[in-house]
């Protein structure tokens, strides 16, 4: 089963995305969480990936998808796996699909978790006092930035896999366990 997740900042795709391996055992491949063992490394990298990071704009397409290339290659991705925030741009998308028809693999499922901008807003502010300051870019300002550039840069992948029908919506409001079950209904309808 490959399965991609998106959504914009906060809309809880880390958080749906630990129920989803739990269910379908395939393995979490999250670029945010990639990308943050980037600059946990400390390598020069890490140095330029943090300044990114912490701007809330995009890390580059050729970074990422080398990243997601390399994690894909790997022998727990043979029967499958769960993409989480990427791809993040068209240009991602379409380098994706390059990478998917070299290995004769077709997509399960794209899904699409939705949450309007206040409550996104709400959650990344909350995770920011949780974790107290353990992601640098869960301030109001950058999550402003991060959900600009979503809005001009991610929504239209939507768009590109919608106009492939192969795009599912899910509403990311309510508890997690009900987000779970509309996404794992969305999955195998
Ligand atoms: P990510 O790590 O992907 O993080 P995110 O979009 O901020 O959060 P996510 O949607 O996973 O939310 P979460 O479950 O934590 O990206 C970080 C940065 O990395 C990006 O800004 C970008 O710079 C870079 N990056 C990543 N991928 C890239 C790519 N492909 N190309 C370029 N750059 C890339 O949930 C958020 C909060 O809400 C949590 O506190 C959670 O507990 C809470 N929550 C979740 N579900 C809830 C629910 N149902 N009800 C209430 N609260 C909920």
């Amino acid at each position: 089963m490959r399965i991609i997740l998106l959504g914009p900042p906060g809309a809880g795709k880390g958080t749906q995305a630990k129920e989803i391996v739990a269910r379908y055992g395939i393995p979490h491949i999250s670029t945010g969480d990639l990308l943050r063992e980037q600059v946990a490394s400390g390598s020069e990298l890490g140095n330029r990936v943090k300044a990114i990071l912490d701007s809330g704009e995009l890390v580059t397409d050729e970074i990422v998808m080398e990243m997601v290339d390399d994690r894909i290659n790997r022998p727990d991705c043979t029967k499958g796996f769960l993409l989480d925030g990427v791809p993040r741009t068209v240009k991602q998308a379409e380098i994706l699909a390059t990478m998917l028809e070299h290995r004769h693999a077709a997509l399960s499922a794209v899904v699409q978790i939705s949450v309007p901008e206040d409550v996104l807003l709400e959650r990344i502010r909350n995770r920011g006092i949780a974790n107290a300051g353990a992601r640098t870019d869960d301030t109001a300002e950058v999550a402003a930035k991060r959900l600009e550039v979503y809005r001009t840069q991610t929504a239209p992948v939507a768009q590109y896999y919608r106009e492939r029908n192969a795009l599912r919506e899910v509403n990311g409001v309510g508890t997690v366990a009900e987000v779970s079950e509309r996404v794992f209904a969305s999955v195998e309808r």
